[in-house]
């Protein structure tokens, strides 16, 4: 395909307006947005009208190529890209997870795996452990590798997750570094409790996960690292939201004027726990994640908390796996892979559920598959938006087609998809990344290799709420009382 591209009449949607406009692209960069655009015949030219012509989709949260709990994902940086690209996703960021707690071995690691890419990436990192190597390696993610995100592990007892001393320090440290403090928030401990009971009371299957860990848990160690966050006085990011109860401490925190970021995730928002309840152990353990699917209930109660701003951006935490990695829990639903898919699904869903349904407009979809994440990774607008001098990361949206989803249809990797059978209407019917058309008719044209790393730069002042700042705030506490001895 040519490295010029004019898209002709469409409704050009950014977060902040949208507009009837052509968009001109040359070299991965967009050159031009207003009506009438002229070009010669060296011009590949896209007929819009009708359509939505919006910012590509970025996926905050995913997990391609990850070594986890025995096993790798499915989807690589290749294929879980192809699959998103066909989805309309044309960035995400995905979770560095660090080589025997070495932040840097972590990096290089995972640098390799992205060599392979086929759209622009970025990266948080997790921290799974703290001493003085890990703080400086995190400053040096910081200053030197374009990380300015850091996620910590309430869950995972003797793996990933890390006490509440921990935690503040890791706080601490990602404030003084301008970098946004990020928490999966489960209460690890109890988890452990709650797996130790079902093997107790007989319960190996699937449903024993969800039952291990109820909701409870999870808005314990949100409002736990909620109040935490506070104390330190810095921003907090809280990935995949998937109950009531972790949306409610954020909603809470909010009100109050904690600056809280709450991320829900496809399958949170569009299933109910019911899935790990089938008969078939396959079909269950695939929709084994954590935190848990919840009951009915809490999937229309996020769908709410997003279209009011309780809660701001959707990701996936797509993390995949087939059915014979799935398996390797059939006796002990504890050695289930955790992990769902979705970042090919997300952008298809979240129009069906939140802009088909009547609870956002237009503007808003894009707010929230896109140019929220872009602000608050800061990145926005090379990332985010349709303006000139933006990456010509692009979609064509068509409100009128319809899509479907299988697991046959799809481009993940894994055999089952946890979305199955589910229809709505609108469809991708052109993504652009780069520049370049590498989805069209149905068909993908995707080039290992040509996905590029996007660097995130650190914040210069972390605003949480009114932050006095320490030697202030300090200043302006009264004097210590003098004390004198009983005796004297
Ligand atoms: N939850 C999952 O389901 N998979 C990856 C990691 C996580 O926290
Ligand atoms: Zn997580
Ligand atoms: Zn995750
Ligand atoms: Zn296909």
């Amino acid at each position: 395909s040519s490295s010029k591209i004019l898209i002709k009449g469409g409704t050009v949607v950014n977060a902040h307006r949208e507009e009837v406009a052509d968009v001109y692209v040359e070299d991965g960069i967009i050159v031009a947005v207003k009506p009438n655009i002229k070009v010669g015949d060296d011009v590949t030219v896209l007929d819009a009208t009708g359509k939505f012509v919006m910012p590509g989709g970025i996926d905050p949260h995913t997990h391609l190529s990850f070594e986890f709990m025995g096993t790798e994902t499915v989807d690589d940086f290749f294929y879980g890209q192809a699959a998103a690209l066909a989805g309309g996703t044309t960035m995400h960021i995905d979770f560095v997870i660090p080589v025997s707690g070495s932040l840097t071995a972590g990096f290089e690691a995972y640098e390799k795996k992205a060599k392979k890419s086929c759209m622009d990436y970025g990266f948080h990192m997790a921290i799974t452990k703290w001493d003085e190597v890990v703080s400086k390696e995190m400053e040096i993610m910081v200053k030197e590798k374009g990380i300015n995100s850091f996620k910590f592990f309430l869950a995972y007892k003797g793996a990933l997750m890390i006490n509440d001393e921990l935690l503040l320090e890791g706080f601490k440290k990602c404030k003084s570094l301008g970098a946004l403090a990020m928490v999966h928030a489960e209460n690890g401990d109890a988890v452990y409790e709650g797996q130790k009971r079902m093997i107790e009371l007989g319960i190996f299957g699937p449903e024993g996960h969800a039952l291990s860990r109820p909701s409870l848990l999870e808005g314990e160690a949100t409002a736990r690292a909620i109040r935490l966050a506070g104390f330190v006085n810095t921003p907090l990011y809280v990935v995949h939201v998937m109950s009531i109860d972790a949306m409610e401490e954020i909603a809470t925190a909010r009100r109050k004027g904690q600056r809280v970021i709450g991320e829900p995730v496809v399958s949170g928002l569009t299933l109910d726990g019911s899935g790990v309840w089938d008969p078939d152990f396959v079909t269950a353990a695939k929709f084994v994640m954590s935190p848990p699917i919840r009951a009915s209930g809490h999937d229309k109660a996020l769908q709410a908390a997003l279209s009011t701003g309780i809660l701001q951006l959707v990701g996936t935490d797509h993390c995949s796996f087939n059915s014979t990695q799935k398996a390797l829990g059939i006796d002990d639903f504890r050695n289930i892979p955790n992990g769902v898919n979705g970042i090919e699904e997300r952008m298809h869903l979240v129009w069906d559920i939140m802009v088909e349904s009547g609870q956002i407009s237009v503007t808003d979809y894009v707010r929230i598959t896109s140019t929220e994440c872009a602000r608050i990774f800061n990145i926005y607008p090379r990332k985010g938006a349709i303006l000139p001098g933006s990456d010509a990361d692009i979609i064509i949206f068509n409100p009128n087609s319809s899509f479907e989803i299988t697991a046959k249809s799809h481009h993940s990797r894994s055999d089952t998809n946890v979305f199955e059978g589910r229809r709505g209407k609108g469809k991708v019917e052109v993504t652009i990344a780069g520049g370049r058309i590498v989805w069209e008719n149905d068909e993908l044209k995707v080039v290992p290799g040509s996905g590029k790393y996007v660097e995130m730069p650190p914040f210069a002042y972390l605003f949480n709420g009114i932050d006095k700042g320490d030697a202030e705030y300090l200043s302006s506490l009264r004097a210590p009382v003098k004390r004198f001895k009983s005796t004297d």
